[in-house]
């Protein structure tokens, strides 16, 4: 009997190390790559004329074709919009890697179904006492040493609720969730200070701070914003809100922000469009807002001298305010922290140069950029040439600060630069690309270059490092709103259309249409592949992903246990191909459980999944990941658990039963 089992123990063995094994060493021979002289062989031309391909098609298909097991060059982070989440895709074959949760619960990654890791830090994201599931992500920032990605954190916003989030790419997780105790939404945000020391983050739809009450017609008094630098500790990878800030700021509606960086390191700059502190109400007979808050030929670009607010802070010029420190208004506008500056008309994006010497501000009411310098800046600022607005923050002289302006089309938004001294700009009315060239410290030399049309409406785009000190250009993406016409029909809900362009050389081209059915991408950055550093499985078997450190509830093979007391239960499980140990769980209706699992597996892509019917659970347990989730035992009778990744030959016997007595 004993040696029958051992036989088949073998079997099982061999079964299940066979699926890991079957991407073999084996070398199949590779034909050899077809050469420049021979052209396309014949075969390949027959394809294209029985699809109808032209030279273009033919040329976008072999920029963006990858083949299978080759990696991308570039990875692209967008944000998710309304899903709450972030998606990661390779360029240029813009396959998506990974939808990575983090306001949203996702049952793929175990997040938010039950893991006590995930559950505490969509917590942290609850807003007094209401639990928050949902957000809107807009615009991801990695982190970033002396203006260059680095490839070691990404940070992401949620406008609905002024949470940012931190995601660690070691492991492509969320980490912490940060909420903003004094705004309740926000849009500018995030951006991150050249060696993120800060992560930037501006309010929008402003209301009295700290989510106070007061009526409409308090507005110009007591509604305001706030821009806040929420400090970040690189070694700790967490935000740390006691050692953050925000300057109060008038209710002029804030839009996008960016960090200076070199010529303006210490800076930072955030547009707004509503200066006409216009408050709406189209039931009593006044404008609707888009009326109301269009009046004014010119807003107020906000420049904050971050710098200068950290020594202001220290000199203990500052409030606490729901346990933020908050400079007010006058403290700003007397220590000179904060300045305003015109800009044309309700602008959307405002863009540092890759240099730091000048700042791009797109109003998509009016056809040009509109570029600043800051050098300018701060001769004015020295110069004191200013007026006041009323709440007696200096406004500086336009034509003292105004550097240039380019023509460029109908609704610009957002700029992104490349390594040939252009930028370039969504015109999101035009639905087009404009590349211009930055004429630095000439303003005669800034001109239009060239304009590509995409589908259709194009907000955000991101070029590679296109942000950075150090641009790459080759490619660059556009985010596109409308879809319209370009995809067979799915229903009355279309999905955005991520474009890509090549603008390696003369005339940019559109090489690639990927339409985005997750959630709608505000905003993207793109980073070199080889800059991520991200582990194959976890340093140690039982390993705690959120403490980045070995877990306390680690549990060994040959270790697993149930340890009852009084009516708690505490399960120390495994996982390995293919069996869950214990695979019989004995408890009593009204139990409190608390369950562990290690998956002790070392070999990469062994994840197991576990999902317990019945009871809300889904885990996802990455090779070396130790996992957490705890529930009352409300409802008696007997419940299978099983893995739900397909991990083995014999993954469908990776199951166990739940017994609960009545
Ligand atoms: S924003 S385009 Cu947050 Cu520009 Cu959406
Ligand atoms: Cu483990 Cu299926």
């Amino acid at each position: 009997m004993m040696k029958k089992f051992l036989t088949i123990a073998l079997v099982i063995a061999l079964v299940a190390i066979g699926i890991a094994a079957c991407g073999g060493e084996e070398e199949t021979p590779t034909p050899a790559p077809v050469s420049v002289e021979g052209g396309l062989p014949a075969s390949a031309m027959e394809i294209a004329a029985a699809r109808g391909l032209t030279p273009d098609d033919i040329a976008a298909a072999l920029k963006t074709y990858t083949p299978s097991g080759k990696v991308d060059e570039y990875l692209l982070f967008m944000s998710g919009g309304h899903s709450g989440n972030v998606i990661v895709a390779g360029i240029p074959s813009m396959r998506i890697l990974k939808n990575i949760a983090v306001f949203t619960p996702e049952s793929w990654q175990g997040y938010g179904f039950g893991s006590r890791e995930s559950e505490q830090i969509l917590d942290a994201g609850n807003v007094n006492g209401v639990k928050i599931r949902m957000g809107d992500t807009h615009h991801p920032a990695l982190s970033e040493t002396n203006g260059d990605y680095d490839g070691e954190y990404l940070f992401i916003n949620d406008k609905t609720h002024a949470r940012v989030a931190v995601v660690d790419l070691r492991d492509f997780e969320t980490k912490q969730i940060v909420k903003d105790p004094l705004l309740i939404s926000a849009h500018g945000s995030t951006f991150v200070t050249p060696n993120t020391e800060y992560v930037v983050q501006a309010s929008q739809y402003n209301t009295p701070l700290g989510w106070e009450y007061a009526p409409i017609s308090e507005y110009k008094e007591k509604y305001r914003g706030t821009i806040t630098f929420w400090k970040f500790d690189r070694a700790k990878g967490r935000i740390l809100p006691e050692e953050s800030f925000a300057v109060e700021i008038p209710p002029y509606w804030q839009d996008l922000c960016d960090a200076g960086k070199l010529a303006s390191d210490g800076w930072a700059f955030c547009n707004s469009f509503n200066s006409e502190l216009y408050t709406g109400g189209v039931t009593e007979g006044n404008p609707p807002f888009e009326a109301g808050v269009s009046q004014r030929d010119m807003d107020y670009l906000h420049i904050i001298n971050w710098k200068r607010a950290e020594e202001v802070i220290k000199a203990g010029k500052y409030e606490t305010l729901k346990g933020m420190k908050l400079i007010r208004i006058p403290a700003a506008a007397a220590e000179g922290v904060l300045y305003l500056a015109p800009e044309p008309k309700s602008p959307h994006g405002v863009d540092v140069s890759p240099d730091g010497k000048y700042i791009v501000v797109a109003g998509k009411l009016d056809p040009h950029v509109t570029v600043y310098s800051i050098d300018k800046i701060k001769q004015a600022i020295a110069d004191k040439k200013w007026t006041t607005d009323d709440y007696g923050i200096p406004v500086l002289d336009f034509d003292a600060v105004m550097h240039a302006q380019v023509e460029l089309g109908l609704g610009p938004l957002h700029t992104q630069f490349d390594d040939q001294g252009y930028a370039y700009t969504s015109l999101f009315l035009d639905s087009a690309i404009a590349r211009w060239k930055l004429g630095g410290d000439d303003p005669s030399a800034y001109a239009l270059v060239e304009k590509t049309p995409v589908q259709y409406n194009v907000g955000h785009i991101a070029a590679a490092e296109g942000d950075t000190v150090n641009p790459d250009g080759k490619y660059l993406v556009a985010l596109n709103k409308w879809a319209v016409d370009r995809f067979a029909p799915i229903g009355p809900l279309l999905p955005q259309n991520i474009q890509l362009l090549d603008i390696s050389s003369g005339q940019m081209k559109v090489i690639y249409d990927m339409p985005m059915g997750i959630g709608e991408p505000h905003y993207a950055q793109i980073i070199k592949t080889d800059k991520i550093k991200a582990w194959d499985v976890y340093p140690e078997v039982g390993w705690d992903p959120i403490a980045q450190a070995p877990s306390k509830y680690a549990t060994k093979a040959g270790e697993e246990r149930v340890v009852r007391n009084g009516n708690q239960v505490e399960i120390f499980m495994t996982s390995i191909r293919s069996r869950l140990t214990p695979d019989h769980i004995e408890i009593k209706k009204g139990d409190h459980v608390i369950w562990h699992i290690t998956n002790i597996e070392t070999a990469k892509d062994a994840t197991h999944g576990f999902q317990l019917g019945g009871y809300n659970i889904s885990l996802s347990i990455e090779p070396g990941e130790t996992t957490t989730f705890e529930f009352d035992a409300v409802n008696d009778g007997v419940f299978a658990f099983y893995c739900t990744e397909f991990c083995s030959a014999l993954h469908l016997e990776m199951m166990g039963y739940m017994f609960v007595q009545p």
